[in-house]
């Protein structure tokens, strides 16, 4: 799949957390249709058979509305729902394995903590880097602070797209201004939300404020 930059805007990372009676299908076309412009499906907790049945029917939605569809961390349920491709880790299979058996075409983004891991990243292939985390943030536990001067050394390191992540929501994107990202990587900000639709059209709208003003 081709990406140009508006793919990167609004990155919809899903979690099943707050589906409250909802499925998360059913969410994640929210997200899109107010205006995620990425969706990537994270899944930590599912078995392999129910894994591949949320992929399948995620990527059918992704591809209707022609968005990119990328799962994180598990290149073969990447590679045998037919997705888009996979987002890995610092402590998943490496990218130049990943790119092996997915093939050229597919998409791998990596996260990228400091200068040289992002410089790595695109040395071994990958198509876009995830850089965090931006801001606090209670849905993952484990994350370790990027300062917003170290995350305009990453963006500066590299010719890739690089996506923010980490606590974003529509109150702090600002700060990130005039710091070289492409765009931003959000799920409580999409996910949590009692009108996941208005709140992806917002977000949208006040990202692309920061990346033009
Ligand atoms: N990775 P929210 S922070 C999945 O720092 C993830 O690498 C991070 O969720 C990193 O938008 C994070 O709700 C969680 O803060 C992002």
């Amino acid at each position: 799949m081709k990406l140009s930059k508006e793919n990167f805007i609004l990155y919809a990372i899903t979690d099943r957390s707050w589906l409250n009676g909802r499925t998360l299908e059913n969410q994640i076309e929210d997200a899109i249709i107010g205006g995620a412009t990425f969706i990537q499906l994270r899944e930590k907790n599912l078995k392999y058979d129910d894994f591949l049945d949320e992929a399948i029917k995620v990527r059918k939605i992704c591809n209707r509305y022609k968005i990119p569809f990328v799962i994180d961390d598990n290149v073969e349920i990447a590679l045998k729902s037919g997705a888009d491709g996979v987002h890995l880790g610092q402590n998943d299979m490496s990218i130049q394995e990943a790119r092996n058996i997915l093939g050229e075409n597919k998409i791998i983004g990596a996260t990228a903590r400091t200068v040289q891991q992002a410089i790595n990243a695109e040395k071994e292939s990958a198509n876009y880097i995830g850089s965090g985390a931006v801001f606090n943030t209670c849905t993952k536990t484990d994350t370790i602070p990027l300062s917003y001067e170290n995350l305009c050394k990453i963006c500066n390191s590299v010719s890739i797209p690089v996506i923010a992540i980490g606590g974003i929501n529509s109150d702090n994107i600002c700060l990130l201004k005039s710091s070289g990202i492409s765009g931003i990587a959000v799920i409580s900000a999409i996910f949590n939300s009692d009108n996941i639709k208005e709140s992806a059209h917002s977000l949208k709208k006040i990202t692309l404020e920061m990346l033009e003003g």
